[in-house]
């Protein structure tokens, strides 16, 4: 294939859009001739991780086993999207070591809190927020946005094709996929 295979890692809330563009991105790789394969909680958190819940160390453990996935994913010639939370620059950092800094891009999908709350997909929010979840990202527990991601995307702002458009453009013209 020939391909450039690089660790694209998304970071953002939950609700923030991360698994859905990183599934239409699999889906316009596939279309354009390239194999990726996204990680994210449904095929994580299922698996490898199901044993972990969202302390901050078991988080930390997550991004630990999921960096360690992704770089064998990437050395086998995989281009890997990952999609996770991932809501410390601390635990992104972590990543970022282990696969290696020449292999990982980070893509920051921003979505205000207040958005994501709204779109609540899965109804966690409200549980956070009646406290039935605790340790909840943005609502008791700490999301710090990337101080300097490859790029952005404001899922708020964009539609879901102009997303993954943008993020596909930004790998074939600056990583030259
Ligand atoms: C954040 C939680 C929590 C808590 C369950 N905090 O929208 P979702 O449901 O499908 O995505 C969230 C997912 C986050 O898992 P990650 O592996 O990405 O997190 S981390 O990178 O921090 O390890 C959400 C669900 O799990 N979920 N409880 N307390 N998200």
């Amino acid at each position: 294939l020939g391909q450039n295979s690089k660790v694209i890692w998304l970071t953002g809330l939950s609700g923030s859009g991360k698994s859905t563009i990183a599934q239409q991105l699999e889906q316009l790789l596939f279309s354009e001739g390239y194999f990726a394969q996204v990680l994210d909680g449904d095929n994580i958190r299922m698996g490898i991780s199901n044993n972990l819940g969202f302390s901050v160390e078991d988080r930390e453990e997550n991004i630990r086993r999921i960096a360690e996935v992704a770089k064998l994913y990437v050395h086998s010639g995989v281009i890997t999207l990952a999609s996770f939370i991932s809501p410390t620059r601390a635990i992104r950092e972590m990543a970022k070591n282990i696969i290696g800094p020449e292999d990982f891009v980070e893509i920051y999908i921003n979505a205000p809190l207040e958005v994501c709350e709204q779109r609540d997909v899965k109804g966690l929010y409200a549980k956070a927020r009646r406290g039935e979840i605790k340790g909840f990202t943005g609502i008791d527990s700490p999301y710090e946005a990337p101080e300097n991601p490859a790029l952005e995307i404001r899922t708020a702002e964009m539609s879901l094709e102009d997303s993954t458009r943008s993020i596909y453009d930004y790998l074939k013209t600056q990583i030259s996929l």
